[in-house]
């Protein structure tokens, strides 16, 4: 899967984001803000070159205002000016595409690039004034500005979960039902958005250290550290993360709803983002994720699924329970429990995920699961649907970058980092080890994972080309070689 099937899944949604497909709707879709930077993350160590580019392209579509146009045309790099504006973590995920290239390049160029506003007219002949650094930064303002009532960010129309819209209320105390659209200035809020935050800052903060611009590590940090206390105070329900708040200001996602009381998304962000790391929480959570959402056939969304249609949270509550956000597994997400359970170092809770949305380990029930048993697939139907286990929307799914991710980065934990590559492992504590070939800015590193004490993570002994090395981070060597690294767990 790793070496061949996920990055030829990589290669697909790349190229074609999530048009043209059998699944999806012909052209109309176009290039997704969200999904094609996600999509990078699977890809930028393939073709930088055509990463680079992508990640201008995409930047040219964000609003001066710190927004993105949702959806932009391939060919005329225009938006679609019928999905632009709203959807408020689309800003964020550029912080994510552009510093995993960065890292995986080491091209800082890329920064000073003027991308320009989709908004803002550049007169012939001129360039635009505004870098992709300016852009980074708009997104991280734009964020810690577009608060609600409980500090937490405001969610737009909707955020990574585009079928929950939280924007709609009935003014009249007995009407059952209005058409769902967003009733104009309400300030519904998104946890998931605020964890991600936490993790784009914190990337923020790493670049600005690399940079050697400590002002603004220190700015970037600050930013950080406002967001991660409204986490704490306003987003622990007790034995997980609220998911959002509606626009009426209750809780989604918590004890206190009958329906969809815990959601994955905020479990796996606020973890990425470091919440829950010092005061248990983290733990706390994942643990809930187990007891609630896990399944032998992947995590579902949420549960208890919505039986019934519920006006203030809009499209998710109008499919069946069980399938897609209705508490269906959706890989994708499930790929941040793994990598949140990578972050707290237990590598058999992130290996035994995987292996349970993982195609290639669905051969003895593939007449349940009916799809390619070698790309992943969108989503697998939870356990409140008839038809429990069932694959559906293969290829052009963010499940494929993020998949990647946590194989290659989370659990083989070869890690593309500023100064060099991290190797810093969370296996399963069965595997006696591994080795790896990895190409690396030029050079060739052969990487053998020894794992004598039957650990899933940290790092005893590293050794290049014979010699102890202190720390975890391999060097890049001056010019091209080859470079023998030798990992000792324990
Ligand atoms: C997904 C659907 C989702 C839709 C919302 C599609 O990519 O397949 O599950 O409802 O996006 O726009
Ligand atoms: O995050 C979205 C994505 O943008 C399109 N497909 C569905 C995902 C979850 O709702």
């Amino acid at each position: 899967m790793l070496n061949t099937w996920n990055q030829y899944q990589c290669m697909a949604t790349f190229n074609l984001s999530r048009s043209a497909s059998l699944f999806e709707t012909g052209i109309g879709r176009g290039m997704g803000f969200r999904d094609s930077n996600q999509d990078l993350l699977g890809f930028v160590h393939m073709i930088p070159e055509r990463a680079r580019a992508r990640i201008l392209d995409i930047a040219a579509t964000q609003l001066s205002d710190g927004t993105c146009y949702h959806q932009y045309q391939p060919l005329t790099k225009q938006g679609n000016a019928d999905v632009g504006g709203d959807f408020y973590d689309d800003h964020l995920w550029l912080v994510l595409s552009t510093t995993a290239y960065v890292r995986e390049t080491g091209d800082l160029s890329i920064l000073d690039e003027p991308c320009g506003y989709a908004d803002v007219a550049v007169p012939d002949g001129q360039v635009a004034t505004s870098t992709l650094l300016d852009h980074l930064e708009l997104s991280f303002a734009y964020t810690l500005a577009m608060r609600g009532p409980h500090d937490l960010p405001r969610s737009g129309h909707a955020d990574w979960s585009v079928c929950r819209h939280l924007n709609c209320f009935s003014t009249e105390p007995n009407e059952s039902f209005q058409l769902a659209g967003d009733v104009e200035g309400s300030q519904a809020e998104s946890v998931m958005i605020a964890g991600l935050f936490l993790y784009a800052a914190g990337e923020m903060v790493r670049l600005y250290e690399h940079l050697e611009r400590p002002d603004d590590a220190r700015r970037m940090m600050a930013g950080y550290d406002d967001m991660l206390a409204v986490m704490e105070t306003q987003a622990w329900d007790g034995e997980w993360y609220t998911r959002a708040f509606d626009a009426t200001g209750a809780p989604v996602g918590s004890q206190i709803n009958d329906e969809g009381q815990i959601y994955i998304e905020s479990q796996g962000w606020a973890v990425l983002g470091g919440a829950g790391l010092t005061n248990g929480r983290a733990r706390r959570a994942l643990d809930s994720v187990a007891e609630h959402l896990a399944t032998e056939n992947g995590i579902v969304l949420q549960q208890p699924a919505y039986t019934r249609y519920q006006l203030e949270l809009g499209e998710i509550t109008s499919y069946p329970p069980g399938v897609k956000e209705n508490a269906g597994i959706f890989c994708h997400n499930n790929s941040w429990i793994h990598l949140a359970h990578c972050v707290l170092g237990d590598g058999d809770r992130a290996f035994e995920y995987y292996l349970s949305v993982c195609p290639s380990a669905k051969q003895d029930q593939i007449d349940t699961y009916r799809l390619e048993p070698y790309v992943y697939a969108q989503t697998i139907d939870g356990k409140d649907s008839l038809t429990f286990g069932q694959a559906k929307n293969s290829w052009l799914t963010g499940t494929a970058a993020w998949t990647f991710v946590v194989l290659s980065q989370g659990i083989l934990g070869i890690k593309p980092d500023y100064d060099g590559l991290r190797i810093d492992p969370c296996i399963p504590a069965t595997w006696d080890g591994f080795e790896v070939t990895r190409r690396f800015r030029g050079s060739t590193f052969q990487i053998a994972v020894r794992n004598p004490d039957h650990v899933s993570s940290g790092v005893r002994e590293t050794r290049i080309n014979g010699e102890v090395h202190t720390g975890t981070t391999i060097p890049v060597p001056d010019a091209p070689s080859r470079v023998s690294v030798e990992v000792t767990l324990g």
